[in-house]
């Protein structure tokens, strides 16, 4: 049977723990999703909590290839993000780790389990600069060419690691 594929895009955040090595095995379960590629994965940024308290979050972005739905691929993460003892005790609360469906192709959701693209990654530096990172001319649905965002979250602060 045909499936078609579509490009998404994940972010990838933690900062309770040792958040860099679990940005790295979250990567590696992302390379592992059953009817998806990894495509490209982005450097890991050390950047200050936005709307969040505790130390520095570590963050990435990846980009598959996939023909899972995207309902589908938000369960997937959330499995991920349950076998890194991810709890939620309350909105915002730091995180071993949280992934979020940034995109899911050119589709615009607004579900109350999946709002599709995300609708805080404009106000993002952890988001928009690992996603330009992949593709400078990378273009966020209903929206516009992301680095278009850049501008208005230059005092975020964010670097490589
Ligand atoms: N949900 C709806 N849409 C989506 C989506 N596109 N991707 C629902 C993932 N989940 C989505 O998510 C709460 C509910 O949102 C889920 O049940 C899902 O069905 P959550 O992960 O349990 O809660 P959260 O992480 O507290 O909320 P959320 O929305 O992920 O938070 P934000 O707004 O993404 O903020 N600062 C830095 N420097 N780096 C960070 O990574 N992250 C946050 C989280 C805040 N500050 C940060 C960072
Ligand atoms: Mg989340």
């Amino acid at each position: 049977m045909a499936s078609s594929f579509t490009r998404a895009w994940i972010g990838i955040g933690g900062n309770l723990g040792d958040a860099r090595a679990t940005v790295e095995e979250a990567l590696a379960h992302l390379a592992r999703l059953p009817q998806s590629q990894l495509l490209r994965s982005s450097s890991l940024y050390r950047t200050a909590p936005i709307d969040s308290s505790g130390d520095d979050y570590v963050n990435a972005v990846a980009l598959l290839s996939t023909s899972l739905t995207a309902l589908d691929l938000l369960h997937a993460l959330q499995a991920i993000e349950l076998q890194h003892g991810r709890e939620r005790p309350y909105r915002n609360a730091p995180r071993t780790l949280d992934l979020d469906v940034l995109m899911y192709g050119d589709a615009r959701l607004q579900e109350e389990a999946l709002i599709v693209p995300h609708p805080r990654m404009t106000q993002r530096a952890f988001v928009l600069v690992p996603m330009l990172e992949i593709d400078t001319d990378v273009v966020i649905p209903g929206l516009g060419p992301a680095r278009d965002f850049l501008d208005a979250i230059r005092n975020q602060a964010i670097s490589r690691l």
